[in-house]
């Protein structure tokens, strides 16, 4: 270990420590190369810090090349990333343009969504990607698409309830999507029974809810709009996320049109690291409206916050 490492390049390297995306990662390398003492006990951890920030540079532009040439990825946005998934004709791309702005082709015919569609869905105050999927099957899964469903918050399968065989449907995409790891255990999921208006859905339905077991099943029709106003909750619900409030001392009201979103869980010092990732060490308390007993009572950093919570951080 070089002697006489300043504060500045060791906050540099926490803060490379916590970069979670390749960007984040260079600037805290740039940073400790710019912060670190140049003398000759430094010399070989410079060299260091130059040959890892070469490597980063260079997988975040091959990492960028395959964005660009790899249509099957959707960039992420809003408070979380859910793909919408299914065999063919099972009725995904009516569901997504039901529930989104996304210019998706509903059709009669199969493979009619060939790529990932993108489009946002209000929930209250929040926004809510919804991903409109090619479908898949075990004879047709593009690799690509599972490793792009990887990467989301949660994924809804999309059955077609008034077909004889939603039940084979069901088993065939949830042992794809184990055996590709888009769902294990602990991944949010959702199960789908669409065109609930046509003969024999409901029965079929009911079939699929006790195959479901413990998963949760949904029936819906976009033809009649049955379920469709209850989908952005239950959709919420599933990802687990909690919206919270941040409120600058002395203002009145905190922004209610901009909730910060963070997975159920989080406690006030999670907060305060999302806000700034000085925050944490700086804060002397909060006060906090709603999960507490009492309106602004002071909270602990490790109180477990709830949705709706309002927050307000001392320093
Ligand atoms: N009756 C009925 N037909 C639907 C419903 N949703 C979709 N469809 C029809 O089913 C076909 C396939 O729909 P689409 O959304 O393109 O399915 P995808 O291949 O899963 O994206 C189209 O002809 C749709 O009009 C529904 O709720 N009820
Ligand atoms: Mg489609």
């Amino acid at each position: 270990m070089p002697a006489n490492l300043t504060p500045q390049y060791m906050e540099a390297e926490e803060a490379y420590k916590r970069a979670t995306t390749a960007d984040e990662k260079i600037a805290a390398v740039e940073e400790m190369l710019r912060t670190i003492p140049k003398h000759k006990g430094t010399e070989k951890l410079q060299a260091d810090l130059r040959k890892r920030l070469a490597r980063l540079r260079a997988e975040g532009r091959e990492l960028r090349k395959k964005g660009k040439a790899d249509p099957y990825c959707v960039q992420r946005e809003g408070a979380g990333q859910v793909f919408v998934v299914g065999p063919p004709n099972s009725g995904k791309s009516a569901l997504v343009g039901a529930l989104t702005n996304a210019k998706v082709v509903v059709a009669p015919y199969p493979y009619a969504t060939p790529l990932p569609v993108p489009g946002m869905m209000k929930f209250e105050n929040i926004q809510i990607q919804l991903v409109d999927c090619p479908p898949i099957s075990a004879s047709n899964c593009p690799p690509a698409l599972t490793a792009s469903m990887r990467t989301g918050d949660g994924v809804m399968i999309v059955l077609d309830a008034s077909s004889d065989s939603c039940l084979d449907d069901l088993d065939e995409q949830l042992a794809l999507l184990r055996e590709r790891k888009v769902i294990e255990d602990a991944k949010r999921f959702l199960i789908v029974a669409s065109k609930i208006d046509l003969p024999d859905a409901a029965i079929n339905a009911d079939i699929l809810a006790e195959a479901c077991g413990e998963a949760q099943l949904v029936r819906v029709s976009t033809t009649s709009g049955h379920g469709i106003c209850e989908l952005p909750e239950i959709i919420f619900a599933m990802l687990g996320i909690i919206r919270l409030y941040p409120k600058p001392p002395g203002k009145e009201e905190p922004d209610q049109n901009s909730p910060v979103t963070l997975p159920a869980g989080s406690t006030v010092a999670d907060l305060a690291e999302a806000i700034h990732r000085d925050l944490p060490q700086t804060m002397k308390g909060a006060k906090v409206w709603g999960s507490t007993r009492f309106g602004g009572q002071l909270a602990p950093r490790e109180w477990v916050l709830e949705d709706g919570d309002i927050v307000e951080f001392r320093t």
